[in-house]
C-alpha cells in the first residue's frame, strides 16, 4: 500500500469514563487520557500524516473512537451506522469533517449497521466483520458502494470479539498480526500470519502507519514477533483507551 497522507481523529472528553465497556479495568483518566492521546497525535505526524484534530464531543462518551464512525480510502468515504445505540450520532460531525476532504460522501443506511473497527483494508479487499456492531445488511452495503471503486469485498464471522480489528491488523506487504482463531481464518489463507504470543491479545490491534507499526506499550512478546517479522515498531501507552475496549487503530481514520 503507498500509504497514508491524513488522519482524522477527536480528543476524547470527561464524559469517557461513562464509555462503552466490558474490559473490567475499572473507568479510564479523563486527564491521562488526554495525554496518551496528544502523544498518538504527534506518532502520526512523525509517520508523516497531516492530522485533523477534532474537538471533544461530551454529547458521546465513546466518541473519540473515531474509527467507527467511517471507512475511508483515497477513492471513497464512507459515512458508518453505529451499531451501538449510544454512538447513533457520533458519524454527524465526523461527516462534516470529511466532507472537507472527500467530494462525496456515501453513507449506511438503516436497516444497516457498521462500525469501522470491523474493517480492515488490504490493498484492493476489504474484510468486514460481522460483529454485535455490524450486520450483513450493513456489510452489503459497504460492499455495493465500494464495489464501484473496484474493491473487494469479503465478510469474516467474529465469535466474542468486539470489533474484527480488535483481532487482527494488516501490516502490509502480506503479513497480518492475529490473535485466536483469527490467526487461521479461512479469508486470510493468502496472507502471512503472525500470531500474537498467548496473553498478550490486546496487542493484536496494532496499527501500520507508512512503514511503521504502532504497537501498545505492556505487550514486549508482541512487540518482538513484529521486528522479527521486519517491521520497525513505535510503541504508545493507551491504558486508557483499554479501560474502554479500544486500541490504537480505534483512534483514528487515515487515508
Ligand atoms: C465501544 O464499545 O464502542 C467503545 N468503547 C470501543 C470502541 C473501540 N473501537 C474500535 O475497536 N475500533
Amino acid at each position: 500500500m503507498p500509504g497514508f497522507t491524513k488522519a482524522l481523529v477527536r480528543r476524547p472528553c470527561r464524559a469517557m469514563v461513562r464509555g462503552l465497556s466490558s474490559a473490567g479495568l475499572g473507568p479510564p483518566d479523563a486527564s491521562r487520557a488526554l495525554e496518551q492521546h496528544a502523544a498518538y497525535v504527534e506518532a502520526l505526524r512523525d509517520c508523516g500524516l497531516q492530522v485533523t484534530v477534532l474537538e471533544a464531543d461530551e454529547a458521546y462518551p465513546d466518541s473519540v473512537f473515531v474509527e467507527d464512525t467511517a471507512v475511508v480510502c483515497p477513492e471513497a468515504a464512507v459515512v458508518d451506522r453505529p451499531g451501538a445505540p449510544s454512538r447513533q450520532g457520533e458519524e454527524r460531525s465526523v461527516a462534516q469533517a470529511l466532507a472537507g476532504f472527500f467530494p462525496r460522501l456515501d453513507a449506511i443506511l438503516a436497516p444497516g449497521t457498521l462500525e469501522g473497527g470491523d474493517v480492515m483494508r488490504s490493498g484492493g479487499q476489504f474484510f468486514v466483520g460481522l460483529s454485535g456492531r455490524t450486520n450483513r445488511e450493513g456489510a452489503r452495503q459497504l460492499a455495493a458502494l465500494l464495489g464501484r471503486h473496484g474493491y473487494e469485498v469479503l465478510t469474516v464471522p467474529l465469535g466474542a470479539l468486539l470489533h474484527l480489528k480488535t483481532g487482527v491488523s494488516c501490516l502490509e506487504q502480506g503479513r497480518l498480526l492475529a490473535a485466536g482463531g483469527l490467526a487461521h481464518e479461512p479469508a486470510f489463507s493468502r496472507f502471512r500470519v503472525i500470531p500474537v504470543p498467548a496473553g498478550e491479545e490486546y496487542a493484536a490491534n496494532s496499527l501500520w502507519v507508512n512503514g511503521r507499526v504502532l504497537v501498545p506499550a505492556g505487550f514486549p512478546a508482541t512487540r518482538r514477533a513484529v521486528e522479527e517479522a521486519g517491521c520497525q515498531t513505535l510503541v504508545l501507552d493507551v491504558s486508557e483507551f483499554r479501560k474502554l475496549d479500544g486500541g490504537l487503530s480505534c483512534l483514528s481514520l487515515r487515508w
